[in-house]
């Protein structure tokens, strides 16, 4: 991609408008552009970062063998009566009545629509479990949107379903989630803690949150100081083994959102607890028959007799995510993605792009990545070297390689690794070899 036509419209101030610095750097990265209060346009950067994401979040539900569907965002108010929640949910959800005076509504998440589509598909326990996903917009009228894409109105979910004959193999499909949810935070870069936590209009009887560590995170949280140094990747584990003992050892210890947390508890605690501010990046729920009794999700036992499945729901907010790696991943120049989300792996710039060397050499060398399917981004603009540092730093790429004129001359080109900091003088010949391992 040559940023010369690339839709990439930074800004070099602070927008007044944004308080944290995820949606400050968005902005000014021009990742994106608010639409109205909560509800955002996604520009080039930002969507590769937002596709990545999804990208990821979506492998893990596949090996977890969750089956994707794709809902509407647009749903009828009657299932929603039917399980109690078209009152229950309040002015957050936005209601709309279409030309024939129907009551319909964008979605806030999909309890009552995947059910009436089990209840009218499914009917043998014989066919269960069913693990069903989608990734989708949602629509919540926040009363306070703030914090950019952290809390808008309209946000990317991934929404999961879960549907079993009994507890215990509910129990089982609600563990291969909460590994599957490690397993993707890990993936990302991120460290991401469970905690127990209150399960709100979800409803249910139990529920982790997951959240990463920022100094800007809504929920005040408090955990055993394990938790911090733990390992928390679970990538060497396969979703066939029982995996009680794993969850075991990731909740044995206290760890709690602000709604759940123990005074008593941290007392006895004293020095091994830890507290700090959150992120909630993802939220599973176990809720028995809550939705299946209301709606009719029910199949035939084995002696013929009528059940009405157990279920669970399992969120990670795609959208939320974006910010949250920012707030987890900065410095006072930019953002520093992590290398499986970065927009592009190489920010390739060009100091001079009047002199015919510098010239030929970055051509060359952006041809050679690219036809090697590094994704690449060639600063070939008109400008300052210090506007195309900055932006740049801004836009927090893995790599930068910096070629100049006086350096072509002998061959020699700057690489800068902008996770570690580090900055090397090396031939053209090495970087390139470097940056398409
Ligand atoms: N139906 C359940 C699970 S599928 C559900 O809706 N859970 S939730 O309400 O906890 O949302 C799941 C995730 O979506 C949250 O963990 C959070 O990461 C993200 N999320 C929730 N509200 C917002 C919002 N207003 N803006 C951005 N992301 C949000």
């Amino acid at each position: 991609m040559r940023l010369s036509k690339y839709f990439l419209p930074t800004l070099k101030e602070n927008p007044g408008e944004a308080q944290v610095i995820s949606h400050r750097l968005m902005l000014r990265a021009g990742m994106i552009r608010q639409s109205s209060a909560g509800i955002y346009s996604w520009l080039p950067l930002g969507l590769r970062v937002l596709k990545k994401i999804e990208a990821i979040v979506r492998e893990e539900q596949n090996s977890m063998g969750n089956q994707e569907i794709l809902m509407p965002t647009i749903q009828p108010a009657d299932i929603w009566r039917k399980s109690g929640r078209y009152d229950d949910y309040g002015p957050e959800m936005l209601r709309i009545i279409d030309r024939h005076e129907r009551d319909m509504l964008y979605g806030p998440t999909n309890e009552e629509l995947v059910t009436e589509i089990f209840a009218n598909s499914i009917r043998s326990y014989k066919d269960l479990p069913q693990l069903l996903y989608h990734i989708q917009w949602k629509f919540r009228d926040e009363i306070r949107p703030r914090f950019g894409v952290m809390r808008g109105r309209e946000f990317l979910m991934k929404d999961a379903y879960s549907f079993d004959i009994n507890s215990e193999e509910a129990r089982c499909s609600y563990n291969k989630y909460f590994i599957a949810y490690l397993k993707t935070y890990a993936s990302l870069g991120l460290k991401a803690i469970p905690m127990t936590a209150d399960t709100g209009p979800i409803g249910g009887n139990m529920s982790h949150e997951f959240l990463i560590i920022a100094d800007t995170g809504e929920s005040e949280i408090a955990c055993h100081r394990q938790y911090l140094e733990m390992d928390l990747s679970c990538q060497d584990i396969d979703y066939n083994q029982d995996l009680q003992p794993v969850i075991h050892r990731y909740t044995e210890k206290y760890a709690a959102t602000d709604d759940k947390r123990d005074p008593a508890i941290e007392k006895a605690l004293g020095d091994d607890v830890r507290t700090a501010r959150g992120i909630e990046v993802g939220h599973i729920f176990y809720f028995g028959t809550k939705y299946s009794e209301k709606l009719g999700a029910k199949v035939s036992g084995p002696k013929g007799e009528e059940i009405a499945v157990e279920m669970g729901s399992y969120g990670i907010g795609v959208s939320r995510l974006v910010g949250a790696i920012i707030e987890a991943s900065h410095d006072d120049k930019g953002i520093i993605w992590p290398k499986a989300v970065a927009p592009f792996k190489v920010g390739l710039i060009n100091l001079n792009i009047s002199d015919r060397d510098c010239t030929v050499a970055c051509e060359k060398a952006y041809n050679d990545l690219d036809s090697a399917g590094i994704e690449v981004i060639y600063d070939d603009r008109e400008a300052r070297p210090g506007a195309k540092f900055a932006d740049m730093d801004l836009i927090g790429l893995p790599w930068q390689l910096i070629v100049g004129p006086r350096g072509i001359k002998t061959g020699s080109v700057e690489l800068k690794n902008r996770i570690s900091g580090e900055r090397e003088e090396i031939s053209m010949e090495s970087a390139l070899t470097r940056l398409l391992d």
